[in-house]
């Protein structure tokens, strides 16, 4: 894609969420004037001297457009989408919705997501508000479950519902013996090119029907006895193949993936005189060895079952067995969440509730600090209010443990958003990047590596800030960073939330290897967003963490002594 066209599009979005936010019309309707011109700009945007030249484009658009050409990033941008819930840019999506509808539906229902929106339409919460007839509430029902999030490959977050749901409907079919989703999916991985689902059934022909007739299904690309293919009308593909229960676990197998671990299989194989295929493992004679579940072959190649989320060629066939991996049930507190403090919806109580819900010990409140001004940080005066706040109502609540913690922003030069003194009321410090986001590599790292020394931070939120498919973040050295980590101290998070997915994957793995703590939050801003906490144990297990290098897994008491550690 172009640099102009890149540029109208983030133009364009920012006038959708200042729409969005019911900001100054003059001021939305300059930047809708921009994308436009700059859409239509028929030279490179960035081999123009001066910008201001072009009708539309005044000086504030001119300075953004530079950043952008110079840094890469916008800050105005970068902090506009930080601003509302990031889920209602894919609400927006939806055919006929337009911002002001979208506000409303923020607003007066608590939609924040796709999700939340299903669930609002579902509670019949839309019936009384304006404009949203059942007509309409229908449509949006029919397009909402299928709806892409834009770029080429979908979050997780997205496809993993699309394919629960598949699997469940399809489950239900008599004859019907095995089905599970495998490819990317099923390893966990924070994109999906697209769904491969894989089932045994006695009735094939029923099942390849109903698969090819459900619900927005667009188009039937291919279908036969054994793989059939459809495209939805969002674009997603999914794939059904359909093997003899006997051969299941070597089709699981094979469509797992992924193909690099496939090929190292492979090779074992053949190292050992067997052959490997989709329909088993088998003796140079052709004698089946294994093939009707994934422990049976791996064992047979003399090695433990490995779980999907490491099939990835980065080791795992050096396992003597299989790596023990943090799961949800090993999660026992949340340390990273927002109340309405700042720019989350739940109060202390409702979010302690949520937490006991869970089985949780502990939860930590931690709003955002006084420079993130568009998420309504506390300032010092606030804060300290907000810390007897918390207490109180964790005096009132036996059940649990609430933590008065805090969100302080990393500032650009790595010094932190509040003084000492202020930091040290608090039973625990998340130090994060929001801004500058687009420092050099150096910069980052330096900055990240102040936060990490800073002695009365317990934990780097989200590290990097970048947001998939939207934004690429900070891109410091990171086995500085988590050597430092390890050696403060200081635990890394892994925020769980669908678009963020930081720490990824190879930087928990590189966390892993220098021993240093990890936390697996969800940054809940709202009740749906605890939901959310598959997606970061995915990324987790992606990294191989194991729950004893995990402070979410810690007992109580432990994480109470390690939260007062000194370094
Ligand atoms: P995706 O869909 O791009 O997110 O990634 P995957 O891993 O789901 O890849 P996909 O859908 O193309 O294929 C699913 C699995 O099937 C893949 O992980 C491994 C297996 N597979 C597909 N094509 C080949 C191949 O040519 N060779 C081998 N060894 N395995 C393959
Ligand atoms: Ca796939
Ligand atoms: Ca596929
Ligand atoms: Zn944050």
């Amino acid at each position: 894609m172009s640099t102009n066209t890149d540029l109208a599009k983030i133009f364009h979005t920012m006038a959708t969420i200042l729409e969005i936010k019911d900001e100054n019309v003059f001021k939305i309707n300059a930047h809708t004037k921009v994308a436009r011109v700059l859409a239509d700009l028929v030279d490179d945007v960035g081999e123009i001297d001066d910008l201001t030249s072009i009708g539309g484009i005044g000086k504030s658009s001119a300075k953004k457009i530079n950043q952008y050409l110079q840094t890469g990033v916008m800050q105005d941008y970068d902090e506009l989408i930080d601003s509302i819930p990031r889920g209602l840019l894919d609400v927006i999506k939806v055919q006929g919705l337009g911002p002001k509808t979208v506000r409303l539906l923020w607003k007066d229902a608590g939609v924040i997501d796709l999700p939340s929106f299903r669930k609002a339409i579902d509670d019949g919460k839309l019936d009384d508000l304006p404009r949203m007839g059942k007509k309409t509430i229908q449509n949006i029902t029919e397009s909402l479950v299928f709806l892409e999030s834009g770029a080429g490959r979908l979050r997780i977050g997205v496809a993993q519902p699309i394919a629960e749901t598949w699997i469940k409907e399809l489950k239900k079919l008599d004859g019907v013996t095995e089905i599970e989703y495998a490819g990317s999916l099923r390893r966990g991985k924070e994109t999906i090119g697209d769904i491969d689902i894989l089932a045994s059934t006695t009735d094939p022909e029923t099942l390849a029907n109903t698969f090819c007739t459900m619900q927005n299904v667009a188009k039937v690309q291919s279908r036969g006895s054994t793989k059939c293919s459809v495209r939805l009308e969002s674009g997603l593909q999914v794939d059904l193949r359909i093997v003899d229960r006997e051969v299941f676990g070597a089709a699981l197998l094979y469509f797992t993936g992924s193909k690099e671990h496939n090929v190292m299989l492979r090779e074992r194989a053949i190292k050992q005189n067997k052959r490997l295929n989709e329909y088993g493992l088998f003796t140079k004679d052709e004698t089946c060895i294994a093939a009707t579940t994934e422990e049976a072959i791996y064992e047979a190649l003399a090695l433990p079952w490995i779980p999907p989320e490491c099939r990835e060629d980065r080791g795992e066939l050096e396992c003597t067995e299989t790596p023990i991996l943090i799961t949800m049930q090993d999660i026992h507190c949340d340390l990273h969440c927002h109340t309405t403090a700042s720019d989350g919806n739940m109060s202390i109580e409702t979010l302690a509730k949520q937490a006991i819900a869970r089985g949780y010990h502990t939860i930590a409140v931690t709003d955002h600090s006084q420079s993130s001004t568009l998420a309504n940080g506390l300032k010092p005066d606030r804060l300290l209010k907000h810390i007897d706040a918390i207490h109180e109502v964790n005096e009132s609540m036996k059940e649990i443990t609430i933590l008065a913690g805090s969100e302080v922003d990393i500032h650009p030069d790595g010094h932190l958003d509040y003084d000492d003194e202020l930091l040290e009321l608090l039973d625990i410090v998340i130090a994060s990047p929001h801004s500058a986001l687009g420092q050099s590599s150096d910069v980052a790292t330096k900055r990240l590596v102040a936060a990490i020394e800073h002695p009365l931070v317990h934990i780097i939120g989200h590290p990097t800030g970048r947001i998939i498919n939207q934004r690429k973040g900070l891109e410091p050295d990171m086995q500085t960073v988590v050597d430092a980590a390890s050696e403060n101290l200081t635990a890394l998070e892994v925020n769980a939330n669908q678009y963020r997915l930081d720490l990824r994957d190879v930087h928990v793995r590189a966390a892993v290897r220098s021993n240093t703590m990890i936390s697996v939050n969800t940054d809940a801003h709202h009740q749906v967003d605890f939901d959310q906490l598959q997606y970061g144990i995915h990324t987790a297990r992606r990294g191989w963490l194991p729950p004893e290098l995990c402070i979410n897994c810690m007992s109580h008491d432990n994480l109470r002594a390690w939260l007062r550690r000194t370094p």
